[in-house]
């Protein structure tokens, strides 16, 4: 039985598309759309493309050939995924042309002799060359709390007590492989957002909606399809036949938005390369809260039965939280304390050292939504979270060289993404941390809870409502 599709992917050009237009149309309202027009300058549409439009592995192995990536075999399931093995660029590129030389004459879906297809995925190319700048993430991605914290806060120390506990050096990859490779179904990380665009080659998308995702879990709502083109069994997955997709076939050098919470499918229709990208903001955080929650309970009810003979029931369901989701309740809530401190400071500064006027400044209004959506989902977290930090010091937390690369990094993205044209322009390293702090009470410098950090973010914008007027979170 065929797939019921229910409609197509908007198509827009990204040129004549400005931010709000996204924000409005897309971000807030959780729909997919695919972008033309947006990776003409890139240097990976030369470099990585013949001339014949198909992917220069030659240069792959040349420049790239030593990088160790991760290779997913497509016709071997390992529970939810597909098998993965670890191998070297050139190791990977040589099965590629022995494939395509020994069975396929021309680009074509063919296996290895032991049934393998190899798929390079999640490789974490720009962590990887950061001097190689094979492209620049459109501005319609840029709002990215997710890559803005872990470039940050990413550290090689393990031992460091401020590394990064977000289980990922990044969320910015590059996937390659040939026709027939393909990804199974699935919702993306944390439900991130995500942005993936064709360097080479075409894709096959099959997205589903969140409100109808209940349809492609078994009775029990513990797993989901596998693969939506497989001989589904109607007993397991009830609710399969009714669900309604949608498909695009995305071509070369068109991006797709994949919004939070959408199951996809997709299918490498010729030999492709793409640029994929995971990230959160303002728009989707209570996305990220509400997975967390979820996937605490499974993890609690999975490990019930051990209940009475732990000695620390809920760090063990916090700790399998961490393996299995790539963070728990405590690493999330670092994040948003570090992250809301980071908005308070350049707010704090724009208002008071730079004198501008809240209602003339996107980047002011920006920075105060991002602040009313972290409250908003911070209010939520208060039942699960007052036992499980332990405190966190802002005084300490500023003076952390981790915590201004966060500041800076975050102030400069937000300038340029609001197109900040004022006569004051300034440099985000001018930012005054001293003069920030001077207007927190001690009362308000320590943060054990959801609770006070709500405290802390009204008592910044109470401070600057007095002397500036209208700061409302
Ligand atoms: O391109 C693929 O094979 C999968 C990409 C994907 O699932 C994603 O961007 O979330």
């Amino acid at each position: 039985m065929g797939l019921k599709i229910g409609g197509k992917i908007a198509r827009v050009n990204g040129k004549e598309l400005i931010y709000e237009e996204f924000v409005k149309n897309y971000l807030e309202k959780n729909q997919p759309v695919i972008i033309t027009g947006l990776m003409e300058d890139w240097k990976a549409c030369n470099d990585w493309v013949t001339k014949d439009g198909l992917p220069n592995l030659s240069f792959f192995s040349s420049m790239f050939g030593n990088s160790k990536v991760q290779v997913a075999d497509c016709g071997r399931r390992e529970f939810t995924d597909q098998k993965r093995v670890e191998m070297s660029v050139s190791d990977f590129i040589g099965n590629w042309v022995d494939l395509f030389s020994k069975e396929c004459g021309n680009a074509s879906s063919c296996k290895d002799n032991d049934g393998s297809l190899l798929y390079l995925k999640d490789w974490h190319f720009v962590k990887e060359y950061s001097d190689y700048i094979a492209y620049t993430t459109p501005v319609f991605f840029r709002d990215d709390w997710l890559n803005f914290y872990l470039d940050s806060y990413m550290h090689m120390d393990e031992t460091s007590q401020d590394k990064n506990e977000i289980n990922c050096s990044d969320y910015r990859f590059v996937y390659m492989g040939s026709k027939g490779t393909w990804t199974p179904l699935h919702a993306d990380v944390f439900r991130s957002y995500s942005w993936s665009a064709n360097v080479c080659g075409r894709k096959k998308w099959h997205l589903l909606s969140p409100s109808q995702s209940q349809l492609v879990f078994d009775r029990h709502m513990k797993s989901s399809v596998y693969d939506i083109f497989e001989d589904v069994s109607e007993t397991q997955f009830p609710g399969f036949k009714k669900a309604i997709w949608l498909e695009c076939i995305q071509e070369q050098n068109e991006i797709i938005f994949v919004p939070s919470g959408w199951y996809h499918q997709v299918l490498n229709m010729e030999d492709t390369i793409s640029i994929n990208h995971n990230w959160f903001n303002a728009h989707n955080l209570s996305w990220v809260w509400e997975l967390l929650v979820k996937d605490y309970n499974e993890a609690k009810e999975y490990i019930e039965d051990i209940r009475d003979i732990c000695d620390d029931f809920e760090g063990l369901c916090q700790r399998n939280l961490a393996i299995n989701t790539g963070m728990n309740f405590s690493d999330f809530f670092i994040f948003i304390i570090r992250f809301s401190l980071a908005n308070l400071i350049q707010l704090s500064s724009l208002v008071k050292d730079h004198k501008i006027k809240i209602h003339d400044a996107p980047m002011a209004q920006h920075l105060m939504s991002n602040l009313a959506s972290v409250k908003k989902v911070v209010s939520d977290m208060e039942d699960f979270l007052e036992r499980l930090i332990s405190c966190l010091d802002v005084k300490e937390l500023l003076e952390k060289p981790d915590f201004k690369k966060l500041s800076i990094a975050m102030g400069t993205a937000y300038r340029r993404l609001r197109g900040e044209l004022w006569e004051h322009s300034f440099d985000a390293l001018e930012v005054d941390y001293g003069d920030f702090l001077h207007s927190i009470d001690d009362s308000h410098c320590k943060v054990y809870s959801p609770n006070d950090l709500v405290k802390l973010i009204n008592h910044v914008a109470a401070d600057l409502s007095t002397s500036f007027g209208e700061v409302n979170l």
